[in-house]
């Protein structure tokens, strides 16, 4: 297939890249470096120095002879997204290309007006050019867990069928964000469901929750291939973090009662995801959706096992828990399916001890380059 991945600078988009080319797949990629750019404007940055694209895609050519194109351009501009669907002519679309961060969108207006109108506008322009340009081509959207919010009833796979009044109808199911950038992603599940219906188009809105790991097969013995990856309070993923405090030894940043309860997964699991939603397409006229993660942890779980297995390798970690800058639950009912993409054929990477020890040890090699100054900024939702 000839695949258009939007977003391919970033910490999910360029493992995916690899992950489609190393599996055949014909691979352009699409960025406006928008995630560089936030982290230079708020002072914070990756933990080890990434290659641009279009060096990171000279590197992959090296080392297997395959191409991956770059295209560098902002999608929300109508003339850069039909020059570039016009001339890569994609059989799927991968959309990755919004504003990910939660705490980023809840900084100030002028963040909350970027991811806003950066994911709601960049989601319709893919919805019409898709329309316009290849109409049969599948979108995968990158939706999030946090759509649903964390409701006192189980969370189904998208979908619900509700009974009313003796009467019997299917909805999407109802969404409770409880972020500005969680609620974008709302809309462009609203989006989408509308475009779906009114032109039949086929798509796939995955459902993911927050992935941690550094590590894919298409990275290994190379670091100048692995993603960029975050730890501080805006851009990083809570595992991802308390992996870097317990190597520095600052004390794991635990939000309130720490009960908060998501489904986690590997990144490794990501790019199978992705990729067996692609080769196993939505029918026409069809919105799919998969609840993307291979299972549930609290915080306190995370910072448990964070200590349990940093103590094993001879570091001293302590947590320290402190006042939620959120505003979420810190104490509730959490169970949602996620059948969907194992029935596709994924088979998941589950947060064993070694994985955590492996994951850890990589980090250990990159300490010294660790800012403890951007780990807690208490980005506040108040
Ligand atoms: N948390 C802490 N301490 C920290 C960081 C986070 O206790 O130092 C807590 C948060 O309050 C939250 C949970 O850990 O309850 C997860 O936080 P997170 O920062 O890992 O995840 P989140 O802000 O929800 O966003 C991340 C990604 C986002 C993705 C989402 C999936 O940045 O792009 O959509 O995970 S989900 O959480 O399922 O909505």
């Amino acid at each position: 297939m000839q695949i258009l991945i939007l977003g391919g600078d970033g910490y999910l988009g360029w493992p995916t890249a690899m992950h489609l080319s190393a599996h055949g797949h014909e691979v352009a990629i699409v960025d406006n470096y928008l995630r560089r750019r936030m982290c230079l404007e708020q002072g914070v940055e990756p933990l080890f120095p990434v290659p641009d694209m279009h060096r990171r895609a000279a590197i992959w050519e090296k080392v297997t002879g395959k191409r991956i194109a770059v295209h560098v351009g902002d999608l929300r501009r109508w003339d850069f997204v039909s020059e570039v669907f016009q001339s890569v002519k994609p059989d799927a679309v991968l959309h990755y290309a919004e504003q990910p961060s939660a705490p980023y969108s809840m900084l100030d207006r002028r963040t909350a007006d970027l991811t806003l109108s950066n994911n709601i506008g960049v989601t319709a322009n893919v919805i019409f050019a898709v329309r316009e340009f290849c109409p049969d081509a599948q979108i995968v959207k990158i939706g999030t867990m946090g759509e649903y919010g964390t409701p006192n009833i189980d969370i189904e796979e998208g979908w619900l069928e509700i009974d009313h009044k003796g009467r019997k109808d299917k909805f999407l199911y109802p969404r409770q964000a409880s972020s500005l950038y969680h609620t974008t992603k709302v809309m462009d599940t609203d989006l989408l469901w509308f475009y779906v219906r009114t032109w039949g188009l086929r798509a796939t809105d995955l459902m993911q929750g927050p992935v941690y790991g550094i590590m894919t097969d298409e990275n290994e013995n190379n670091p100048e291939l692995m993603p960029f990856f975050n730890y501080d309070e805006l851009f990083g993923t809570v595992l991802n973090r308390f992996v870097v405090q317990a190597v520095v030894g600052y004390p794991l940043t635990v939000y309130g009662q720490g009960g908060q309860t998501r489904g986690y997964l590997n990144i490794k699991d990501t790019l199978q995801c992705v990729r067996l939603s692609l080769e196993q397409p939505a029918r026409k006229g069809e919105l799919r959706i998969f609840n993307q993660f291979t299972e549930t942890f609290s915080v306190n779980d995370l910072a448990d096992k964070v200590v349990r297995i940093g103590k094993d390798l001879g570091l001293h970690v302590s947590i320290r828990a402190l006042p939620n800058p959120r505003k979420e639950a810190e104490e509730h009912y959490y169970n949602p399916v996620h059948t969907g993409l194992l029935d596709l054929g994924l088979k998941p990477n589950y947060l064993t001890d070694d994985v955590l020890a492996q994951m850890m040890q990589l980090v250990m090699k990159y300490s010294a380059a660790v800012r403890p100054d951007i780990i807690f900024k208490s980005v506040k939702w108040s």
